[in-house]
């Protein structure tokens, strides 16, 4: 099972190609909308203004609305873009942006925009996504389910997931939105950018998915959700604050019932261990800012770099859609590869308790 996608924030359209979906999965231009409004630009004062319509049309794989077994191609046509505001930075580098390294690899600038840099492009991982989520919900009944862990400096009160399709922020404490609203209104307004967490748990894994040594379950999901744009951490289960604790705290003791604990967030050695996975993932502030900035230009020139346009405040505020599907794609390719190698599910009769749910 394998995604990959294609095109530019400033071209005609932008598409990806799903290899490997197995055959049977109904599936519809319908079934993406949800996901891509959740990801989508334009859609509160809080994110870019850029108001695209996010259309998916499937161009393949799909024969009287059930998966042929075939690649499933997917295409969204840019209906906003707009490069005047890219016209003036064409030749200058963002501090912290792809624009320098890009550069230095290919020699080439796109002055259209942000191209294949662009957050634009993860509009293509979330309609993979979907396709993931449905057979995953459908086959094993997972599901995988995100929320903002962090706003800046900010953490929740409170983590009461039903809150969190409610807020803009997909925040899950809502005692806490409109102190969100005004923080990024006076962000906005200042015209600097803010960091952010997002956490994801998929719960219904069953135990056995994963590879031992290469391929491992939670060294594919570091590698997927670090590669989405502005990502610059990954956390498996306790993660970093493992380094602080004690074995006897770390471990999850086991009995009867399941694991008493969850500090490996649900990976043992690379394979699932039945329990909650949990990941959470870092967000850098956005590098596109209208403060002006020391640079230089393509030709080597000092340059004071002002960038103008329709850019998010903070690019953690849409993640929690782009990291649901990302580990929503990793998951369907271990459950695939598991039952290539161990059978169907019920074949392997695991040898201790499956955990609890
Ligand atoms: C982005 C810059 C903005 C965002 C864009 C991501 O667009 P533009 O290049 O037109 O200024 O609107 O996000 C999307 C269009 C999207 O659908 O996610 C960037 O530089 O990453």
């Amino acid at each position: 099972f394998a995604v990959t996608t294609f095109g530019e924030s400033h071209g005609p359209a932008i598409g990806c190609v799903v290899d490997g979906c197995p055959p049977g999965l109904a599936l519809a231009p319908e079934d993406f909308r949800h996901d891509l409004e959740r990801r989508a630009t334009g859609r509160t004062r809080h994110t870019s203004a850029r108001r695209e319509a996010d259309e998916v049309e499937i161009l393949s794989g799909v024969y009287e609305g059930i998966t042929t077994g075939t690649p499933i191609a997917l295409l969204v046509r840019n209906t906003d873009a707009r490069s005047k505001d890219y016209a003036k930075i064409a030749d200058q580098f963002r501090p912290g942006h792809a624009d320098y390294t890009y550069w230095q690899k290919y020699g080439v600038r796109d002055p259209r925009g942000g191209g294949r840099s662009s957050a634009r492009e993860t509009t293509m991982r979330v309609a993979a996504g979907v396709i993931a989520r449905k057979w995953l919900a459908g086959r094993h009944g997972v599901r995988v389910l995100g929320y903002m862990s962090q706003l800046g400096e900010v953490t929740p009160g409170r983590r009461d997931l039903s809150a969190v399709e409610d807020n803009p922020f997909f925040w899950p404490d809502a005692t806490q939105v409109p102190a969100l609203e005004a923080y990024m209104d006076a962000l906005r307004k200042s015209g600097d950018s803010v960091g952010a967490r997002v956490d994801v748990i998929a719960t219904g894994l069953p135990p056995g998915w994963g590879e031992p040594v290469y391929g491992k379950l939670d060294a594919e999901l570091a590698g997927a959700l670090m590669g989405i744009n502005a990502v610059k951490g990954v956390e498996i289960g306790d993660g970093f604050a493992s380094v602080a604790q004690r074995g006897s705290e770390h471990r999850d003791a086991i009995d009867a019932a399941g694991f008493a604990s969850n500090h490996a967030g649900g990976v043992l050695g690379g394979i699932s261990s039945g329990q909650p996975l949990r990941c959470s993932v870092a967000f850098k502030p956005t590098s596109s800012l209208r403060l002006p900035v020391d640079s230089l230009d393509t030709d080597g020139n000092p340059v004071e770099v002002v960038t103008t346009g329709r850019h998010d405040p903070c690019v953690g505020i849409r993640a929690t859609p782009i990291c649901e599907a990302m580990v929503a794609l990793v998951l369907m390719d271990q459950a695939l590869r598991h039952r290539a190698q161990c059978g169907d599910v019920g074949d392997v009769t695991p040898r201790v308790p499956p955990g609890k749910p």
